[in-house]
């Protein structure tokens, strides 16, 4: 008996995936969700994703809680894992092309499984204006691009992206030397975010190539974030440090970003594994 999950990871950003197709509600509530994610008392992940019937015209609906139990979005490395997920439940062959039309609570978006093992998803369009993230760091409909942030007694200089999802990003001369542990929860939880925040710092080693470490919102410092990835190309874009095209190395390896000149979109491309299957 049980509830039957599989784990995947997409760089170490590790999901457990549940079959939810004959709902149209998850199968778990927030607090089993918090449990399930324990890595002492429980299966441990990031989070936990369903994969939901469809509706509108998509193929499936994804929910998402985080590891506290929290339910963003959007969440990009989900996504890719949700796409294999939902490939191996219907028994396509590996290394087959195929695109899935996902509702998300960020609106639809398309992951793109690749012939050669990897996921691109189209993550759509950043938003950019301070009540879309949300922040009071701007007016509501301006954008906030290098603004001042007090945070741990300092004064950081912020750029604010929505990926679905908010995200604060700031830019560094060494993303090692960030006490993250420390800081990033007072940026999560900071006042100027009635929606929390997702916290990105972001050394810029060449126009083509950024590296990242961050902490996520309800779920802490993990080894990798898709949307945060692609929020910062944006912010590096938008500051004039970085091409629309970049690999993003997170502490659990690369993701290959690209924010398209024509229709604006954002696409990431990654990697998945899948861990292990079991019942619980
Ligand atoms: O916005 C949030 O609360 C995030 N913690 C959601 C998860 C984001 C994720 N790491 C990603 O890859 O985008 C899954």
């Amino acid at each position: 008996m049980g509830i039957e999950f599989t784990k995947y990871h997409g760089l170490g950003n590790d999901f457990i995936l549940i079959d939810n197709r004959g709902s149209t509600e998850p199968c778990l509530t927030a607090e089993e969700a918090v449990r399930w994610c324990d890595r002492h008392f429980g299966i441990g992940a990031d989070g936990v994703i369903f994969a939901l019937p469809g509706q509108d015209g998509t193929d499936y609906t994804m929910r998402i809680f985080n590891s506290d139990g929290s339910e963003p979005e959007m969440c990009g490395n989900g996504i890719r894992c949700l796409a294999r997920f939902i490939a191996d439940l219907e028994g396509i062959e590996p290394n087959t092309s195929v695109t899935y039309r996902i509702r998300t609570l960020a609106g639809v978006m398309l992951p793109r499984l690749e012939p050669d093992g990897l996921v691109t998803v189209d993550m759509g369009e950043p938003r950019l204006l301070a009540a879309e993230i949300p922040t009071t760091l701007s007016q509501p409909n301006e954008k906030v691009i290098n603004q001042p942030l007090e945070v741990a007694g300092q004064s950081w200089s912020v750029t604010c992206v929505s990926m679905g999802n908010p995200h604060c990003i700031t830019f560094v001369e060494d993303v090692v030397a960030i006490p993250l542990a420390a800081i990033g929860p007072q940026f999560e939880c900071h006042s100027a975010f009635p929606k929390k925040t997702n916290t990105e710092f972001i050394q810029v080693v060449r126009p083509d190539y950024l590296k990242m470490r961050v902490w996520e919102r309800g779920a802490g410092i993990t080894l990798a974030c898709g949307t945060g990835a692609c929020a910062s190309l944006v912010a590096a874009v938008l500051t004039g440090q970085s091409d629309r095209r970049a690999t993003v190395e997170l502490p659990g390896g690369p993701l290959q970003i690209e924010w398209s000149a024509s229709n604006h979109h954002l696409y990431m491309t990654g990697p998945v594994e899948k861990v292990f299957t079991g019942r619980c």
